[in-house]
């Protein structure tokens, strides 16, 4: 007999809320709403192979991209979903170049809603663990226009209200913050409840892990260089790491979460038009790097807190360190070039 431990996320996020004098609702309301996408996208995610939703569209994305047809069903999803709760004025997605507004027949809200529908998909068809991530601000002006929105979209990472992330993997997990710890969720199919699992996520001051795509060293400068060689060498590095790389922030990112470790993408001279790497700003590094700061952990772009880079566009890239505060701050004294 399977014994059901941990509270549903709507007990938690009501409880969340009676916390918050000020709260209205509509906060716990929105998540709520993209919880029910999130789901609906697990659904479709764990039957991929099975149904017509493999595979690639045959198109490319504003980041240059195949796009695969799961991520613009999960991108379809959120946007459908989240158009019409009245909670949000805009919203932008890693696979749509401009802001989206929310219909003239819906009411709108001071929420903006930042997301990645379905990072990681172009390992949707060997199983690989993949999810979607996003960031939640609030409008700091009473503009509802889109041509105004964008400078209230392009926010520094701290100004986040909320962020977190869904890995669709071995088991469909939420993992989120609204600033009260960072706190993760398992999804008990049968049931369609998300169930605590993981109350207060601290991540290791240290780890054993570290994650980068090695085949681009021929293409990172010789700080980059110096600091990927460090994590290999005991003699360096005092202790011996062990490498571990998906292919899938999401799944790369909570393994470190939990075990420890960090997580890199550097800057890399590959492609010209990307000299900062391939992860977003917007998308990808700032929720990811309010999860991680709130469980104890830090985010870098090598020079300095992800969290507080003032965005120039919606779509900008980054190098990303993140992970264990210890290996992110040795990764900053690398790049910065205080270490050799
Ligand atoms: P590379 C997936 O396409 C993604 O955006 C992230 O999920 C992942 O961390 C990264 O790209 C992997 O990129 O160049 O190592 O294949």
């Amino acid at each position: 007999m399977v014994k059901i431990v941990g509270i549903t996320i709507t007990q938690h996020l009501l409880e969340q809320q009676r916390e918050k004098p000020e709260a209205t609702g509509g906060f716990t309301h929105l998540l709520n709403e993209l919880i029910v996408a999130a789901k609906v996208i697990s659904s479709e995610v764990n039957k991929a192979g099975l149904v017509d939703i493999l595979g690639s569209t045959g198109d490319i994305n504003i980041q240059e991209e195949q796009v695969q047809k799961l991520d613009v069903f999960a991108n379809r999803i959120i946007i459908e979903r989240m158009q019409h709760i009245g909670q949000l004025c805009c919203m932008g997605s890693e696979e749509v170049a401009d802001l989206i507004d929310i219909p003239s027949q819906y009411p709108k809200g001071s929420y903006i809603l930042l997301f990645d529908p379905l990072d990681g998909s172009s390992n949707i068809d060997v199983n690989v663990s993949i999810g979607t991530i996003f960031g939640i601000y609030k409008r700091e002006s009473d503009e509802t226009d889109i041509n105004f929105l964008l400078s209230e979209a392009l926010q520094p990472g701290i100004k986040q209200v909320a962020a977190g992330y869904f890995v669709y993997g071995s088991s469909t997990i939420m993992v989120y913050t609204s600033g009260n710890g960072v706190h993760g969720f398992t999804l008990y199919p049968s049931v369609g409840e998300f169930l605590l699992s993981h109350e207060n996520i601290r991540i290791p001051e240290s780890g054993k892990i570290y994650s980068v795509n090695e085949s681009n060293y021929e293409y990172w400068d010789e700080k980059t260089r110096a600091l990927v060689d460090h994590f290999k060498s005991k003699e360096k590095a005092g202790h011996s790491y062990t490498s571990r790389y998906v292919g899938s922030l999401v799944a790369d990112f909570h393994r470190n979460l939990l075990k420890g470790g960090i997580f890199m993408y550097p800057a890399d001279l590959k492609d010209p038009k990307k000299p900062s790497g391939k992860l977003r700003l917007m998308v990808e590094a700032n929720p990811l790097a309010m999860v991680v700061q709130h469980a104890g952990g830090y985010a870098s772009n090598g020079y300095g807190p992800i969290l507080e880079i003032q965005p120039d566009e919606l779509h900008q890239r980054v190098p990303l360190y993140i992970g264990s505060k210890k290996d992110v701050e040795l990764a900053e004294e690398y790049i910065s070039g205080k270490r050799i």
